[in-house]
């Protein structure tokens, strides 16, 4: 697969995409990424990449022409059809499935904003998708590229080792995933339960995917709503809630 990163900031994918899993990818050739250097685009003697905003506000804007020029030059040989992806907080929020999505892809394209934004004619002429990683407020799109990378990769087959398949993972089946344990058997006074110890591997699927909706009652509640939910596991939700409301009671 390949991805191109269009950025002002280049330098700040060194250390989290030259580490781990990124590195192997790329080191096989399951990956080529690529980044595209914005200023490099721009034609005055300053390589001035952005402006004043029309209509004021404050802060400045990244100007339209070296952006679209810097996506254009990513984009040649492309594939009809080849996502650009606008990394902005107005954008739909990144998941699991989008992950899965983009990883079906040969090349996507990822635009990282600065600044305020960008001049709104590059989201008109260039981009496809628009991408946010969740409610809250970044310096920039980069991080939130880089987050998207290593999600999308993780899809891509051969990347993954001995870590396992990505379809296991935490949110492929809309539920999370149970605790964890390895030796000792005991540490600090807290034990591995007992279940785990006894390689009952029906028990323990069981006891992974009850620990697992505990967890998801607890903490991502909103999750229930769109899990495929068995009789059994339903119940096993009333008894979360029912404890709930004794606890409450104490
Ligand atoms: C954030 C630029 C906010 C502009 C009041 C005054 C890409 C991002 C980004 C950024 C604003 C993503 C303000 C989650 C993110 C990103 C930079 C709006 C701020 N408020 N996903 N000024 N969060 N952020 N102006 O921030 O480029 S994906």
């Amino acid at each position: 697969m390949r991805i191109d990163v269009v950025t002002l900031f280049p330098a700040l994918f060194e250390g989290p995409m030259t580490e781990s899993m990124l590195w192997k990818a790329r080191d096989r050739k399951l990956l080529d990424l690529r980044f595209v250097q914005i200023r490099d685009f721009t034609t005055d003697r300053h390589h001035t990449a952005d402006d004043t905003p029309y209509g004021g506000g404050g802060g400045m804007i990244m100007k339209p022409q070296p952006v679209v020029d810097a996506v254009e030059s990513a984009l040649q040989d492309a594939a009809h059809g080849t996502p650009v992806i606008l990394m902005t907080p107005q954008g739909r929020v990144f998941s699991h499935q989008i992950a899965t999505e983009l990883a079906q892809h040969e090349h996507i394209v990822l635009v990282c904003g600065r600044y305020e934004g960008i001049d709104d004619r590059v989201r008109q002429l260039v981009i496809t998708d628009e991408i946010s990683i969740g409610d809250y407020v970044l310096t920039g799109g980069e991080l939130a590229a880089m987050v998207v990378i290593d999600a999308v990769i993780r899809h891509i087959p051969g990347v993954l080792g001995a870590e396992g398949a990505a379809d296991r993972d935490s949110h492929a089946d809309g539920i999370l995933e149970g605790p964890h344990y390895t030796r000792p058997q005991v540490y600090r006074g807290l034990s591995v339960p007992q279940v785990l110890q006894q390689g009952n591997h029906a028990e323990i699927e069981h006891w992974r995917r009850a620990e697992g909706l505990r967890r998801t009652w607890h903490n991502r509640p909103d999750l229930l709503l769109k899990a495929p939910l068995s009789e059994a596991e339903r119940y096993l939700l009333a008894e979360f809630a029912e404890e709930d409301a004794l606890r409450r009671l104490d």
